[in-house]
Formats: structure tokens, C-alpha cells, sequence
């Protein structure tokens, strides 16, 4: 396949697009995709928004000297044709697999992925800084930021547009404008884009140029001060200015993201441009695979699939957590009228969809803003409704201070729905649920939970939507659960585990996704002899010592699991709380995600490293009945 890229497969770095004509990279730009649609076809990954940057990032490239002119992707999820323009192209079939090559961007990965990402609106300050950092060290390389509709709409990007407009030093953004997030992009400034978008597109900058100053009353003047603000003006019928030149940038567009031509002549003229640039591109996500441009939201993120029937089909499978929440959360809603529920910019994806579609006048999609939602639902609470908030534990951490100043301080009931907790697999470090547990369990009067099973998981939104006396706050795994575990269950209760099973010998106490491995775990022990307990923690604050303290009376030794860090984590605070009730002492093995960032790969291959798995569980209660682990005191 790889001789059908001509191109392509000699393109070792961003130079090599120097030595070609323009219609040799517009050949390359088709290769380019053509390689996307067939590498992600078969390894999956995020498939609309990649095909939407192959003419920028070709353009881009061949219009600057990379390096050391330095380009900064947002989010870095559609920066694939960046990968391969940048020789990664005999790996890509690695991509997003175990020790592959990651979906977003790492300075680890390659030298020319010059700022990592997978968390979106960071681009435009990373880039401020590399420009400054430039100015200091007497550089003179262009830095660039590399930003979407949506991520644009993130305060972090607000608040480094608002610095760079002041600070006036070389940079451009360039906004990926396709007017979509994964669903259809939100809020107002939403609206002020299609405005720009309604005005002439520019076509042809040289065209442009001279058409503006033979118009300019004053054009010698105008020359003089700088030709950008005439192609500006010109291209913004009204007398007013874009709300990016009010603050300090000039404004470069609309244009076709996709005229490849145009392209290169805005870019080559713009790494001419002197202070804080702005160029709007206009782009379609999925463009060039029909059924992508029909339905970005659907193949925003791909499983592997046909790419001659045009076809991706979802395995039908036991129900996932996120769907077990967005149901619960939908029965909840339409029995207490005080219910909404927001969302940060993933509808899809936190499985508030349904509430969307069937109670659309309580949902509320605030964009990529995490740090709003969480306080716009802590003003909701105080208002007297009960904000049911879905935010991914990866993203959640964006917010940790309005969690704590807004929500806990003030002990508002707002409810968090924490999906993606633990390992999340193929989408790496930057998207791991792995530190929730830390964050949250230190702050005073908030409730944390984690359900067995979507079953359970569902119990635990009906309790909490009931719950008013505090914050609380559920964290649950990506995917389904397993139907190992018993059927039988007790009702949810404040600050109770549960108990699966009782044995004298250890104690098996799991947090959330961690019970079926725990159970399986003691399965096997028995087969040697070893009786172990099974706890089901449910609830990580407040803790159920007492459970717990009765039984490692009994059996003398603890072993507990969790995908969590340790610090901070709920293993941690059970050893801290026997140790306390035990002087006698007690021997323990707390598992949990070890103190790195986790690469990427499968959820069973990562655990299993991770030693959580059952068969890290039963090594590790081997050796506590050994009496080879630590003992406490
Ligand atoms: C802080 C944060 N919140 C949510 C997400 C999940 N997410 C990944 S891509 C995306 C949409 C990005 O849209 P846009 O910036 O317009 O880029 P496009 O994919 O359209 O090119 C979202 C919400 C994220 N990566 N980071």
C-alpha cells in the first residue's frame, strides 16, 4: 500500500516540502489523506477532524521552515497529517496501539511535536510562551498555535489571546473554524463565527492586496503602516473591526481551509507579518469521506472499520457505564423537576445525549469550559436546583479549584459524574482517569462513590439524586461491566461497603472496577486453600473502617485495589485508618496505578502491567499469607 503514496513516502521532515511544486503538494495533500482513510480505517482513532487539517497542515508546512519555526496543535487529536509529513509514516499502522504511536502529541514521541496535548485549549498560551521565550533568547523563528472552534471557545484560550493581544510579540493562531466539537459546537461566540464566516471568503491574497490599495484613499500611507490593515478592513465590510482586532490581533479571513492554493499564498505572505496574527480558516470535518462530512459527530473518534462498504459497526455488547448513567440520569430527571444536567462540550460521551434529546430545556452544553460548569452548577445549586455535572475524571481536574472554592466550601449539593475513570486505554496518559480519588477525597465535606457494576452504578445516581446534605461525586470506569458478581445486592447506604463474600485468611477490599477482579481473585485462592473476604468499598469517602477493621480482626491481612494513584488514593487512607484502630498490627498490600504516567494500549493490557488484574491480587495475597509483605505497625 505505502508505494501508492509517491509523495509521501519520501517526505522525511517538513523541509522536503520545499523542493515541491504547488501541484506536487496538492497530489501530496490527497496522499495524505488517502493514507488517513486507510491507516485509521484499520487502526481507528479520531478519524473527521484529521481529515479537515490535511490542506492546512501541508500548507503550513511547506510555507514555513519547520524547524525551527515551531507550530503548536490544540488538543493535538487532528494532527495526524503533522505525523506523517513528519516521517512517521511507516509506524502509523502502530498508532494508538501498546508502545505505538500515540494519538495526540508528545515531545517524547518526535522532536517536531513541539508541545504535548490531548486536553484541548492550551495551544495558544504553549505558543505565547515559546514566542517569548524566543524574544528573551534572541530567536527569530515564527511560533504558530493551531486552534479549533471549540477549543477556541475555552477560557485558557480566551485568557492567552487576552495576554498575546497585549503583549504584541510574533504569533499567529490559526482557527480551524468547521463549526463543529465532536457534537455541533455551542455558545455564542459560536453565533459571532458564522457572522465572519457570512462575510467574502478571501480567494487570493496577491488580488486582494493590490485591489486594497488601489481603493485606499491614502495608500502610501497605508503601505506604509502596514499593508495587513488594509487587506483586514477590506475584507470586514462593516467599519467595525472583528472582535480579535479589538483586542490586539489582526484578523486574516475567512478563507478556504481546503484551497490548498490559497493557502500557501496567505501563509507564505503571513510568516512575513510582524505582532499577534489571527488567520480564520474555514475547514469541513471529515472532508474528502462522504459519509464522515455527512455525519462528523459519528466518526469523530472510530473503531476500525470497513472502508470499502463505508461502513463502522459497534459490536452490540453488555450496557456501558455511560449509558447506565445517562439513563439513570433521564428516570431521575423526569421524576424531580429540579434535575439538570450539564455537560462541558461531551453530550456523546458522558451519555447525557438522551437527557439532551428527551429533556432538552434542563440540559446545558457549556463548551470545552470545564471550570464554568463546575461553577455555573454550584450557582445552580445555591439557586435551589440539583445540578447533576458529567464530567470525564481526566477533565474534571481542569476544575479542581472551582471544586473545592465553589462547590465544597460552600457545601453545595452538585453532583459529579465522573466517566473515564482509571485506565482509558488507546487514548494514553493525557486521558487517564488516574488521580480522582487524590483530588477529591482530601476535601472536606464532599462524598465520593464507585459503583461494582452498571447496576450498581445506576443505584448510586438514584441515591445521590436523592442525597442533598453534601457535594457528592461517582467515579466509574470506560466500557461495561462484567457480570461475574453476585446478583444479590443491599441498599446504598451513606458511608457503607459492602460484602461480597467472608473468608479468614485476607481481606480483598476493591474500589469500583477493581470488585470483579477481586472476586475473580478469590476464586482462585480458594482453589489453594486461602479464604478471602471481598469487600465492595462503594463508598471512598466517608470511608467504612468499621467494615473493614471487623474484618482484618479476622483474617489479619488487607489487600486493596484500585485504579487510582496511590497517594492520596483510597488504599492509603484504609492503611491510615486500620493503623489507627489496630495497634496490634496488621499486614497489607495496596494496589494501585503505580506513581508514572501510563502510556497507551488496551484496558486489559494496561491493568494487567499495572498489576491490576486478578492474578496481581492473588500474587499479592500469596505473599501476604507468606508473610512476606508489609505489616503495619
Ligand atoms: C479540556 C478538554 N475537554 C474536553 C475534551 C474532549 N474533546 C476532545 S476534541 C473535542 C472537540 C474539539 O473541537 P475543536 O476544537 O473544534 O476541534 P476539531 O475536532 O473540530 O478540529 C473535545 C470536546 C478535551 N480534549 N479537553
Amino acid at each position: 500500500m505505502e508505494s501508492a503514496f509517491q509523495h509521501l513516502a519520501k517526505i522525511a521532515k517538513p523541509s522536503d516540502l520545499h523542493k515541491m511544486s504547488d501541484k506536487e503538494l496538492r497530489e501530496l495533500a490527497t496522499e495524505v489523506r488517502q493514507a488517513i482513510l486507510q491507516k485509521v480505517s484499520k487502526t481507528g482513532g479520531h478519524l473527521s477532524s484529521n481529515l479537515g487539517t490535511v490542506e492546512l497542515t501541508v500548507a503550513l508546512y511547506a510555507a514555513y521552515e519547520i524547524p525551527p519555526d515551531k507550530v503548536v496543535w490544540d488538543t493535538g487529536h487532528q494532527a495526524y497529517a503533522h505525523k506523517l509529513l513528519t516521517g512517521r509514516l511507516d509506524r502509523f499502522d502502530t498508532l494508538r496501539k501498546h508502545k505505538g504511536l500515540s494519538g495526540f502529541l508528545r515531545r517524547q514521541e518526535h522532536e517536531l511535536d513541539s508541545f504535548g496535548a490531548g486536553h484541548a485549549g492550551t495551544a495558544i498560551s504553549a505558543a505565547l510562551g515559546f514566542a517569548i521565550a524566543r524574544d528573551k533568547l534572541g530567536g527569530t523563528e515564527r511560533v504558530l498555535a493551531i486552534t479549533g472552534d471549540a477549543a477556541i471557545a475555552s477560557g485558557m484560550s480566551w485568557e492567552a489571546l487576552n495576554h498575546a493581544g497585549a503583549m504584541g510579540t510574533d504569533l499567529t493562531v490559526v482557527l480551524n473554524d468547521n463549526r463543529m466539537s465532536i457534537a455541533p459546537n455551542v455558545g455564542a461566540l459560536t453565533n459571532y463565527l458564522a457572522t465572519l464566516r457570512s462575510r467574502p471568503w478571501l480567494q487570493n491574497w496577491a488580488a486582494a492586496a493590490k485591489d486594497v490599495v488601489v481603493r485606499m484613499p491614502d495608500p502610501i500611507g497605508k503601505v506604509a503602516a502596514g499593508l495587513r490593515h488594509g487587506i483586514t478592513h477590506y475584507l470586514a465590510p462593516s467599519n467595525t473591526g472583528t472582535i480579535f482586532e479589538e483586542i490586539g490581533w489582526e484578523y486574516i479571513g475567512p478563507m478556504d481551509g481546503h484551497d490548498l492554493q490559497v493557502l500557501l499564498e496567505v501563509f507564505r505572505n503571513v510568516r512575513e507579518l510582524k505582532g499577534p496574527v489571527f488567520v480564520h480558516a474555514l475547514t469541513v470535518k471529515g472532508k474528502g469521506y462522504d459519509v464522515a462530512e455527512e455525519d462528523a459527530r459519528k466518526w469523530h473518534g472510530v473503531i476500525p472499520f470497513d472502508l470499502e462498504a463505508n461502513d463502522m459497526v459497534k459490536a452490540a455488547g453488555p450496557i456501558t457505564y455511560t449509558k447506565a448513567f445517562g439513563d439513570a440520569a433521564v428516570e431521575c430527571a423526569e421524576a424531580d423537576p429540579t434535575i439538570v444536567a450539564i455537560t462541558a462540550a461531551m453530550p456523546d460521551g458522558t451519555g447525557l445525549d438522551a437527557f439532551a434529546r428527551q429533556i432538552p430545556d434542563r440540559f446545558y452544553d457549556t463548551g470545552i469550559a470545564e471550570q464554568h460548569a463546575v461553577t455555573f452548577a454550584a450557582g445552580l445549586a445555591a439557586g435551589g436546583m440539583k445540578p447533576f455535572c458529567a464530567i470525564y475524571s481526566t477533565f474534571l481536574q481542569r476544575a479542581f479549584d472551582q471544586v473545592l472554592h465553589d462547590v465544597c466550601i460552600q457545601n453545595l449539593p452538585v453532583r459529579f459524574f465522573l466517566d473515564r475513570a482509571g485506565l482509558v486505554g488507546d487514548d494514553g496518559p493525557t486521558h487517564h482517569g488516574a488521580f480522582d480519588l487524590s483530588y477529591l477525597t482530601p476535601i472536606p465535606n464532599v462524598v465520593v462513590l464507585s459503583p461494582r457494576d452498571t447496576t450498581e452504578l445506576r443505584e448510586m445516581v438514584r441515591w445521590m439524586a436523592r442525597f442533598d446534605e453534601h457535594p457528592s461525586a461517582v467515579r466509574y470506569p470506560r466500557g461495561s461491566s462484567d457480570d461475574r458478581l453476585p446478583e444479590a445486592r443491599t441498599a446504598i447506604q451513606l458511608g457503607c461497603a459492602e460484602v461480597l463474600r467472608t473468608g479468614s485468611d485476607v481481606t480483598l477490599a476493591a474500589v469500583g472496577s477493581m470488585v470483579s477482579a477481586a472476586w475473580e481473585a478469590a476464586a482462585i485462592l480458594e482453589q489453594e486453600g486461602i479464604e478471602a473476604t471481598v469487600v465492595n468499598a462503594r463508598f471512598i469517602k466517608p470511608l467504612d473502617v468499621g467494615t473493614i477493621e471487623k474484618s482484618v480482626r479476622q483474617t489479619g491481612r488487607i489487600v486493596t485495589i484500585e485504579e487510582n494513584v496511590r497517594a492520596g488514593g483510597y488504599g492509603q487512607q484504609v492503611v491510615d485508618a486500620l493503623a489507627a484502630a489496630l495497634p496490634g498490627g496488621f499486614r497489607h498490600a495496596v494496589l494501585t496505578l503505580p506513581d508514572e504516567f501510563i502510556e497507551h494500549g488496551s484496558q486489559p493490557i494496561l491493568r494487567s502491567e499495572c498489576g491490576l488484574s486478578a492474578q496481581g491480587i492473588v500474587g499479592a495475597a500469596r505473599r501476604l499469607v507468606a508473610g512476606s509483605l508489609t505489616s503495619t505497625p
